[in-house]
């Protein structure tokens, strides 16, 4: 596959400063050569450019709405681009609320080629708050929301089509963090959520041989990870730790069944924040797990 790195330096929807420096951080922990010693073809996009972040308190219950639809414009652009040349971007986040820009223009792609989307959200949360549930107002708290048409005409209307997805295309992962309003709107949507229960009950090859049930040749395979996924103790360089999330070997495994579908045709990295980071290990973390999801294995494939 073709790769194209994206960056979206910008920390506009989150509540922390911080992972506006998360796609330089990737390119320090070496992120392209790592995936070209793989035999990829790599090109680094470098970043995008959007408003910088005025850090003002929520209006109408959101912070930087704004700003926010100029950022998730320019990803929207930007990954469609990648994927009208046959090339499969790699979001370099920037705070999740780019994945609604992102997966967007996924879901254009899709209905223009006639193809099946299946979404993995690997993530501690839900992401499911809209401007009358959420405890915060901060948009990354929103996209899977707006992404299913709940949101402000503006963000949910930037793939052309609203919704831009259906619910059932999600497979959400990992997830330990949903506010109580958030909980009744995941539910009476009927999201499917692999929640951290799950995966302590159910192990997580079970949980992913679930999550990756009903895939075909005919399915693009979009993951959007939230480094906050992961473990506190593993990946402490992100803006809202929760504790018990997956371990490194789980969070590995994760990642190579997903390589073992072939199918993964585009991915988001989000949330890393090297100003919460320690010597960039969780930078380093996440490119360690990006290449299992492009098929590094210990032994030779059978
Ligand atoms: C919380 C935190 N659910 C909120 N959300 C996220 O403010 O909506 N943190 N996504 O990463
Ligand atoms: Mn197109
Ligand atoms: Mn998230
Ligand atoms: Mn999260």
């Amino acid at each position: 596959r073709h790769i194209s790195l994206i960056g979206a330096p910008t920390d506009i929807g989150a509540g922390a400063r911080g992972a506006s420096m998360g796609p330089e951080a990737m390119r320090v922990a070496n992120i392209q050569s790592i995936l070209e010693s793989h035999g990829l073809e790599v090109q680094d996009r470098g970043n995008l450019v959007g408003p910088s972040n005025p850090w003002q308190p929520p209006v109408d219950g959101y912070r930087h709405l704004p700003e926010v639809t100029a950022w998730n414009l320019a990803v929207h652009e930007a990954v469609h681009a990648e994927l009208d040349q046959g090339r499969l971007p790699i979001l370099l986040g920037g705070d999740h609320c780019l994945g609604l820009g992102s997966i967007s223009a996924v879901a254009r792609h899709c209905r223009e080629k006639g193809k099946k989307l299946r979404i993995l959200w690997l993530d501690a949360h839900a992401d499911f708050n809209t401007s009358q549930l959420t405890p915060s107002g901060n948009i990354h708290g929103m996209p899977v929301a707006c992404l299913c048409g709940l949101g402000p005409q503006q963000l949910i209307e930037i793939g052309g089509q609203v919704p831009a997805i259906n619910p059932k295309w999600i497979r959400q992962i990992g997830i330990r963090s949903v506010d109580e309003g958030e909980k009744r709107l995941v539910h009476e949507q009927d999201l499917e959520v692999f929640d951290m229960r799950f995966i302590d009950e159910m192990g997580m090859r079970h949980t992913m041989e679930l999550a990756l049930a009903t895939l075909d040749a005919n399915t693009h395979l979009h993951v959007s990870f939230d480094v906050d996924f992961l473990d506190p103790d593993i990946a402490p360089g992100v803006g809202t730790t929760i504790p018990g999330g997956p371990t490194y070997r789980e969070a590995q495994l994760c990642m190579e069944m997903i390589a073992d579908t072939g199918l993964l045709a585009s991915l988001d990295v989000m949330e890393l924040n090297p100003a919460l980071d320690v010597r960039n290990k969780t930078a380093q973390l996440a490119v360690d797990l990006i290449e299992s999801l492009f098929g590094k294995s210990t032994l030779m494939r059978k």
